[in-house]
């Protein structure tokens, strides 16, 4: 089963979300200096590395994934990336590909706003120079947001009207409101709980005004779109100042509460080069360096005789990443950026087998040691039931024959148990009939 989640880069028109895409993934979106490159949206898998079991229990040999790949126990799991159609101020209102873009936005689970920072693009993603991009974190969000309630809105009064004559509770009338948002109704409950304890609206929704629906519409963004800030262009020349003043606004301060500013907190913005990161991709596949995604540094034929030999404009080039964004910031900042993006929903991965002796896929002889082992490894939300995960796994028609699961040791795991990472995520379900 490959993920079931998806990760958007959302951003100006020419912030570098088709190159982010391209730098992470196999896929070829088309990258262009212009504004509204991308129309259609652009998918690809890129893989969230994670610790996994077949070390613990010494089956790296037979660790052999279905999606993804295992190497001496770091474990890449697939994750679904989608990059939009750029934004621009006025996009709620129509501007630019403005609602189509916004629409792509609901089979999102996490957002990752790329915004350039080097000051070369104005607003609308048009080439200029000096720039600053201070407040492109603040209309992007402020767009989405006015999306949102702009819709609320416009539903409002009927929606409170029924809400008084039925006596609804409150996460019903509002999750009526935002479901076609991919939210669930424990989302919105969530949602209205962070409002209650913040005691800036009345519990009674019936008496909300103009002002408490757009504090719910922003509170409900903050927990339904997660979001990672990547400061993309740090290889040109002015992001160094424009970075140090976007991390002065959203400077945590300290024994202040955990509301976000604009959907963002320092510890969610990560530094990025998508253009070096492609680069240093494409030579390596072409054997003139040594490189892996998330590495400080790149070998050449220098140090390894076997790579092919570097002409000097291709040299000044690498000369140039290894300077600016390598020694400077220690990555081309993309893995990061994958593994920040997962690691705020905070998935758990789980790993279904057919046989708890050997963890491989097939329920034939248990004592066998042969075949695959952890095959498969899904990562699930966290709060995920047993049972849910059943569900997801196998289809409705088998969860109505569901007889039960155990993990390691043989030790029955209860429907209803919460699955977490290195307790009971490595699962075996029993059917009946
Ligand atoms: N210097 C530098 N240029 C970059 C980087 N990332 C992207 N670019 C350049 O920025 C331009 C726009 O890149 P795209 O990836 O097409 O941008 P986009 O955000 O997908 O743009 P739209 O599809 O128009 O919304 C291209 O010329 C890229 O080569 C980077 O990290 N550094
Ligand atoms: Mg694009």
């Amino acid at each position: 089963m490959a993920s079931s989640f998806v990760i958007a880069f959302v951003g100006k028109p020419s912030a570098g979300k088709s190159s982010f895409l391209n730098a992470i993934t196999d896929a070829s979106a088309k990258v262009g200096n212009f504004p509204f490159t991308t129309i259609e949206p652009n998918q690809g898998i890129a893989y969230y590395p994670l610790d996994c079991p077949c070390k613990r229990f010494g089956l790296s040999d037979r660790c052999k994934p279905r999606h993804g790949r295992c190497q001496q126990g770091k474990r890449f799991v697939p994750v679904r990336m989608m990059d939009v159609a750029g934004l621009v101020p006025g996009a709620s209102e129509g501007r630019g590909l403005g609602n189509r873009f916004l629409d792509d936005l609901r089979h999102a689970d996490v957002l990752v706003h790329v915004v350039d920072a080097s000051g070369t693009t104005d607003e609308q993603g048009k080439e200029t120079k000096g720039y600053d991009p201070i407040d492109d974190v603040r209309w992007l969000r402020d767009e989405i947001e006015e999306w949102v309630a702009g819709n609320v809105l416009a539903k409002w009064a009927n929606s409170v009207r029924r809400h008084r004559a039925t006596k609804s509770a409150a996460a019903d009338t509002l999750h009526g409101l935002v479901a076609g948002y991919g939210a669930r109704r424990e989302l919105v409950q969530r949602a209205l709980d962070r409002l209650a304890s913040s005691g800036s609206s009345s519990v009674d929704i019936g008496e909300w005004d103009e002002k408490d629906v757009r504090r719910f519409v922003g509170v409900f963004l903050d927990l339904r779109f997660p979001t990672v800030v990547a400061l993309n262009k740090i290889d040109m020349p002015d992001a160094d100042k424009n970075i140090a003043a976007i991390m002065r606004r959203y400077k945590s301060v300290p024994g202040s509460n955990s509301f976000l500013v604009d959907g963002v907190s320092e510890q969610n913005i990560v530094l990025s080069s998508a253009l070096a990161e492609c680069f240093l991709r494409k030579l390596a596949k072409q054997g003139y360096i040594r490189y892996e995604t998330g590495d400080d540094d790149f070998v050449t034929h220098e140090e390894d005789g076997s790579l092919k030999s570097i002409d000097d404009k291709m040299g000044r080039r690498l000369e140039n990443i290894r300077d600016l964004v390598l020694f400077r910031y220690g990555s081309t900042g993309v893995q990061e950026t994958v593994c920040r993006a997962v690691d705020l929903l905070g998935f758990v991965p789980v790993f279904p087998v057919k046989n708890l002796a050997n963890f491989g896929a097939s329920s034939g002889d248990a004592s066998s040691s042969s075949g695959a082992a952890f095959q498969d490894c899904v990562l699930v939300r966290p709060g995920t039931t047993v049972r849910e995960f059943a569900k997801k796994l196998h289809s409705v028609a088998l969860d109505k024959g569901y007889a039960g699961a155990e993990t390691v040791g043989n030790i029955q795991l209860g429907e209803d148990d919460v699955i977490v990472a290195d307790k009971n995520n490595i699962i075996k379900f029993f059917v009946s009939g």
